[in-house]
């Protein structure tokens, strides 16, 4: 079995103020406690206490948190990261705010993954009684959730089979230099039924591409960017198409550089699903579908 869901991404902030402006305001995620220097928000379409978590001193992931069923799955996935080779330390209670004893992972790549099975519960606006479709007082890109991550690695063929053997991840999507020489340049893995849960590209160790956030569906994106140019986000790329994951996008940037996403559509996975291949020579249409080109700073600004 794989683990349940991406929970958290924790990341710093150079700015702590214009930080939560960005992720409050313009993105619309609440602020659920403000506790020993770091903000914790979570969108309007989560449960638990929070997805992601702001720390004030530089740039770039701190780690990501995935959230388990069981503690025996857990005990399980300790197990097979340390016989991977992957250092990994426990995790006590409240040593992340709200959340329950887990594991802390350090990736063959260098990002540090924690695995967890209990966060307070807070619940959502619109409730689990006759809930209407989104709260009252959205505000800014009203993003639902937190959809998944995307990590650089110098050997992503190794992080790939770290996310497979030790997680149960499945791969939805491959990028190889081509058929004849298969070198792997992208993997695109899921633990459940979406169409990627974490990805994983070719570029330096221990570092973070971006983090997405879901949203309803292509005007929705639009909106998104609206929002982006009335509060002069720096955007990346988009509104445009995926060719891999299908999915729809604006890539944009925080205030201190680390790269957001909204994301919608693709497909639905699940354990009987064929992976996707893609070869070097469609990387562009594969990564940007539409305009079939892809920016220096989209490949080369990593955080
Ligand atoms: C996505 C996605 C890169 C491709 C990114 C694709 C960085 O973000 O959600 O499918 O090469
Ligand atoms: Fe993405």
């Amino acid at each position: 079995m794989p683990v349940n869901k991406i929970g958290f991404v924790h990341i710093r902030v150079t700015d702590m103020d214009e930080a939560v402006e960005h992720y409050s305001n313009t993105l619309g995620q609440e602020i659920v406690s403000r506790e020993g220097g770091k903000v914790y928000l979570k969108a309007w379409d989560e449960f638990d206490h929070h997805s992601v978590v702001l720390e004030e001193g530089g740039v770039g992931l701190v780690k990501i948190g995935y959230k388990v069923d069981t503690v025996d799955e857990l005990a399980t996935y300790e197990k097979r990261a340390q016989s991977f080779g992957c250092t990994t330390t426990r995790v006590s209670n409240g040593e992340n705010l709200a959340v329950g004893d887990g594991v802390a992972i350090t990736l063959p790549s260098g990002q540090r993954v924690e695995l967890y099975t209990e966060i307070e519960y807070l619940g959502t606006q619109t409730g689990t009684l006759n809930p209407d479709p989104w709260p009252r007082d959205m505000r800014g890109a009203g993003v639902h959730r937190l959809d998944h991550a995307l990590i650089s690695a110098d050997d992503p063929a190794m992080v790939e089979r770290f996310f497979g053997e030790v997680l149960g991840f499945r791969i939805s999507e491959r990028l190889i230099t081509d058929p004849g020489n298969p070198v792997l340049i992208g993997t695109w893995m899921f633990c459940g039924q979406k169409a990627h849960d974490i990805a994983v590209v070719k570029g330096p160790d221990n570092k973070l591409h971006h983090f997405a956030y879901w949203l309803e569906d292509w005007s929705q994106i639009l909106h998104a960017g609206d929002v982006f140019a009335m509060d002069d986000v720096s955007v990346d790329v988009g509104p445009t198409r995926h060719g891999i994951t299908r999915g729809k996008t604006i890539y944009f940037f925080d205030p201190s550089g680390n790269r957001n996403e909204v994301f919608t559509g693709g497909y639905i996975t699940g354990s009987d699903f064929p992976t996707i291949t893609w070869t070097a020579d469609q990387l562009a249409k594969g990564i940007i579908y539409i305009s079939r080109e892809v920016n220096e700073r989209f490949t080369t600004v990593f955080t």
